[in-house]
């Protein structure tokens, strides 16, 4: 029997609050607009989320540090295009208790200016390169339009975000290519589908100068943007004199790149791989990855016990995050309901019958399917089922990402396609900054970029001037 998706995909936002307000994984009744508070169970995601973040940051030599959150106001107005476009949603703390600050602070709506002063002072010479660092904060952004929950909130509260110095443009375009590379590993790990596109110039990272974005379809057919990595050039350098004497003596401005990712992932993994029943977590991010239910039976509710405990005991030595749903004031049914609710990869049920055959039953989450095993081979089979759900879920959450890219090669089809469809359409566009525009605006979408890293042109001409295209353009309803 595979779990059905209905209720999942016609309304994927009352899917999603309902799932998150019931388990619950995170509160959105905090009376500050647009923050949340992450509940236990939530909180367990969240840090094994972290922790794969953090293993392929420290990996690639990445050291995490951690800075004040408050910047001072010449510091974050220091780079012009930086400040013009985050001036709106920046909050300001302008009194020190009934004192007005002759400095005003800015909470942080990300680190470049407070962590490029210290650079400045750390970097002297060739051997200070390249610096590479991360920190996992709160950052806090007044967004104007609506907030949801994770998604668009205004204190984000996991922003990892990695900032680098180079000595050569050369090193900085390899290290975009790094931070690409280091997401992509990211979320294959998570399950989460994504395409990497380069922003158009308008809609690039304030102060870089050019961003690459990478981008998943959300049950909804909306696309939300679950990362970005931005190449810097000097702009940053120059603002705030970042400069290292050269093998020959001479002081050059260093060249930079930055990339962050939020808790928008997890909302995305929670998103993508759900069903009706709830969520389906990878084993690699289920704060319970195995949970062990007696089905007691009169007369033998020790016997049944006490292989629980031993099945749970072997799974457990094995480092697996295992639970026994002992309570006998509920009924099997309803803690499959609970459990399944809560994504928990394997059940495995343990009844009288299976006490004469020496067997279990293993139930995997992601399909529901009921498989029964020797007891005596349970942590290979619970280790390998394990694996194929991960496997199963990323395959599931690709095939279900490359269902919803579709091609036109003229503009009312690819509106027609983009809103009876959903996801994104790729279609043939000349390059010109006026032309996507018109496109947007046309297509009544948003323009999520080229695609990185894609040889294969279009042979067609540009959907809205008939020039040769040169490139293929993304077009998506987005978050
Ligand atoms: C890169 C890290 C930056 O801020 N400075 C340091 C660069 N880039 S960004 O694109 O503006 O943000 C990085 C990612 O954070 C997520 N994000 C959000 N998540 C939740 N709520 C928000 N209000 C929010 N704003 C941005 C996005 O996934 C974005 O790619
Ligand atoms: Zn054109």
């Amino acid at each position: 029997m595979m779990p059905s998706r209905n209720q999942w995909l016609s309304n994927f936002s009352e899917w999603f609050h309902k799932v998150i307000f019931e388990i619950p994984i995170y509160d959105t009744r905090y009376p500050v607009k647009g923050t949340g508070i992450w509940m236990p169970y939530g909180f367990k995601i969240r840090r094994e989320v972290l922790e794969i973040i953090r293993e392929e940051l420290i990996k690639t030599g990445h050291e995490e540090v951690l800075f004040p959150t408050l910047i001072p106001e010449y510091l974050l107005k220091k780079e012009g295009e930086h400040i013009r476009n985050f001036e709106g949603q920046v909050f300001w703390i302008t009194y020190g208790g009934t004192t007005p600050l002759d400095v005003r602070l800015a909470l942080r709506p990300t680190s470049e200016t407070s962590i490029y002063p210290m650079f400045q002072l750390w970097i002297k010479g060739y051997s200070d390169l390249p610096v590479k660092i991360f920190q996992i904060v709160n950052v806090f952004r007044y967004e104007t339009k609506a907030t949801k929950p994770m998604i668009r909130v205004r204190e984000i509260t996991t922003f990892k975000e990695a900032h680098t110095a180079h000595a050569t443009k050369k090193e900085a375009e390899n290290q975009v290519r790094e931070g690409v590379e280091i997401y992509s590993r990211i979320f294959e790990k998570l399950g989460i589908p994504f395409v990497v596109s380069i922003r158009p110039r308008w809609d690039k990272f304030p102060g870089a100068e050019y961003s690459v974005a990478f981008d998943t379809i959300m049950p909804d057919g909306k696309v939300l943007q679950i990362g970005t990595v931005h190449f810097l050039g000097q702009g940053f350098a120059r603002a705030f004199d970042i400069k290292y004497m050269n093998a020959e003596g001479n002081y050059e401005y260093v060249w930079q790149t930055c990339y962050g990712i939020s808790e928008r992932v997890i909302a995305a993994l929670l998103a993508i791989h759900g069903d009706d029943h709830g969520l389906v977590l990878p084993s690699i991010v289920a704060p319970i990855q195995v949970v062990v239910i007696p089905i007691v039976y009169k007369g033998r509710e020790e016997d049944i016990i006490k292989v629980c405990k031993e099945v749970r005991e072997a799974l457990y030595d094995e480092g697996l995050r295992v639970i026994i749903d002992e309570n006998r004031e509920e009924t099997p049914g309803s803690k499959y309901f609970k459990w399944e609710l809560r994504g928990v990869p394997i059940r495995v049920e343990i009844g009288p019958r299976d006490l004469e055959r020496n067997t279990v039953v293993l139930v995997r989450r992601d399909t529901l399917e009921k498989i029964t095993i020797e007891r005596k081979y349970i942590v290979e089979e619970v280790k390998k089922l394990l694996r194929t759900i991960d496997s199963n879920l990323r395959e599931r959450g690709k095939s279900w990402l490359f269902e919803h890219i579709f091609r036109e090669s003229e503009i009312e089809k690819a509106k027609d396609t983009l809103n009876s469809k959903g996801g994104i359409v790729e279609i043939p566009w000349c390059g010109k900054d006026s032309c996507g525009q018109e496109i947007e605006t046309k297509m009544d979408g948003r323009i999520l970029g080229v695609p990185y890293n894609m040889e294969e042109k279009p042979i067609s001409s540009c959907v809205n001037c008939k020039v040769a295209a040169v490139n293929w353009v993304r077009v998506a309803k987005s978050y």
